[in-house]
């Protein structure tokens, strides 16, 4: 796969900042294993783990009919000793279409009455997916949510900040679900009300936040305005996912927050956040939480890829009893690497999405990632991490990108903006290969997301603008 932002891992930059709030910098750096038994597996052990509940799953899901079952009667697969983890790339699919077909639940494997709560994504375009968990699926949420928490240093005397949206959207409750696992105190903000967030950060001081990385641009903006200071700041480390972000607006959380800001990653038809999740010491990439979900990554006709080469993300859930699934498609974009050597951490690591599938702009021929764009707009010093790019389809013939920037509000200067202009304009036509109409926009023009993910990329197929102001 080609264009795709391939951002380099992070840096060590925000290591340095590991020791705040009084903690010895190696205990951050390194923070214990929450369950040593499935995080530092002998690898080879794991595989023979995954190999046998691989093969269950088949079993029950055979046992179930249904989609998947007469999926895989039709490759030839009859029972679970049929399958081994080498021949898995042999074995069926399924894709959020499939979900959408068979909605609400045509996917559930599980009685009704085991059924302990439902989650979802309200999805783009209205089209909902839901997905039934059982008590035992909420406990292996659980489980992996505790070993997230705990590898950004969390532990029970910790405070975590919970800013994800509480509701059939996972963020919230996965964090929930996991903090109380872990035996730490977790404070259920869920999203918007910033002021309340602010007034409550100062009094109850919390060491961990777990918000999207555009909310925590935003908190952090409003704890600034509020006067507080960074060295006053009681955030260490803070986990953000939900959607995508960059190493720049990773350096810029982390200049704002005073904090190190780890990646969390996962997709409610999974279990949630918690699939996979950046520790202190997982050198930039996140480490999957591979003994529940099995990851591959595959090329746009479905053939495995090796390390190191991105491609899109499947997932076979191996423990889930609610609605479990073999070989889902996710649409998103990452590369695989082992474990870090000599690390007492044995998963294996993905890297940060690095876009979807279906968010691939085709422009005038040229593909781009919304993710190069970022990349190229918060290396420039004087952009403030709130843009939005616009695929501007009014004339079918001839689609343009508009990117409306921000600069941050003290480097302001009416005088400067066609400079800034001018020289972003020059490097996205650089780092893309395809001209862009680059609009900057006042300080605090541009839309923010105080609840939910953030919606960095409009379409505009007629009528009014989606953003004021846009040229
Ligand atoms: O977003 C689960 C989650 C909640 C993950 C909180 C992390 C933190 P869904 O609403 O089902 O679930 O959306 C899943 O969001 O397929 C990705 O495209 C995107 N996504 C999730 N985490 C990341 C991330 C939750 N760290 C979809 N980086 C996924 C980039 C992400 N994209």
């Amino acid at each position: 796969m080609t264009g795709i932002n391939d951002a380099p891992e992070a840096t060590g930059n925000a290591a340095t900042r590991a020791g705040r709030a009084g903690a010895p910098e190696e205990v951050q750096a390194a923070p214990p294993l929450v369950d040593p038994v499935a995080e530092g597996m002998d690898p080879n052990l794991r595989r023979g783990l995954q190999q046998r509940r691989l093969r269950l799953l088949v079993d029950r899901l055979l046992a179930a009919g249904g989609l998947q079952s007469e999926r895989l009667r039709a490759t030839g697969v009859h029972r679970g000793a049929d399958v081994t983890l080498d021949n898995i790339d042999e074995l069926p699919m399924v894709t959020k279409q499939d979900l959408w077909d068979h909605y609400p639940f045509g996917l559930q494997l599980a009685r009704n009455e085991d059924i302990v709560c439902i989650h979802g994504s309200s999805g783009t375009g209205g089209r909902p997916t839901l997905v039934p968990y059982t008590a035992h699926d909420v406990d292996v949420w659980a489980q992996v949510m505790a070993r997230a928490l705990g590898g950004a240093g969390a532990n029970r005397a910790s405070r975590i900040h919970c800013a994800y949206g509480y509701g059939l959207f996972t963020g919230g409750m996965g964090v929930h679900h996991g903090a109380i696992r872990l035996g730490a105190t977790v404070i259920p903000l869920s999203g918007g009300m910033t002021d309340r967030q602010v007034r409550l950060m100062r009094d109850l001081r919390p060491d961990i936040l777990a918000c999207t990385p555009s909310y925590a641009v935003h908190l952090g903006e409003a704890l600034r305005a509020a006067g507080v200071t960074v060295d006053e700041f009681s955030l260490r480390a803070g986990v953000f996912g939900a959607e995508p972000w960059t190493e720049g607006l990773r350096r810029q959380v982390e200049d704002l927050l005073g904090l190190r800001a780890l990646d969390i990653y996962g997709l409610s038809e999974v279990i949630g956040p918690g699939v996979a999740c950046e520790s202190l010491d997982s050198q930039g990439m996140l480490n999957v939480a591979e003994d529940h979900f099995l990851i591959e990554v595959v090329d746009a006709d479905g053939k495995p890829l090796p390390d190191g080469t991105p491609g899109e993300l499947v997932f076979t859930t191996l423990t889930k009893t609610g609605m479990p699934l073999l070989r889902y498609r996710t649409g998103d974009i990452a590369r695989l690497a082992n474990p870090v050597s000599d690390s007492p951490r044995t998963l294996r690591r993905m890297s940060k999405v690095l876009g979807r599938v279906d968010d691939m702009l085709t422009v005038r021929g040229v593909n781009v990632f919304p993710s190069e764009i970022e990349a190229v707009l918060l290396a420039d010093e004087r952009v403030a991490p709130h843009y939005v790019v616009v695929e501007d389809r009014r004339n079918p013939a001839r689609t343009e990108l508009r990117v409306a920037v921000e600069p941050f509000a003290e480097s302001y200067a009416t005088a400067e903006e066609e400079s800034l202009r001018r020289d972003i304009t020059t490097a996205l036509r650089e780092r893309l290969g395809v001209g862009c109409v680059v609009t900057v926009l006042p300080p605090g023009q541009v839309p923010r997301t105080e609840t939910g993910k953030a919606r960095r990329l409009l379409r505009w197929d007629g009528g009014e603008s989606p953003v004021p102001g846009l040229a």
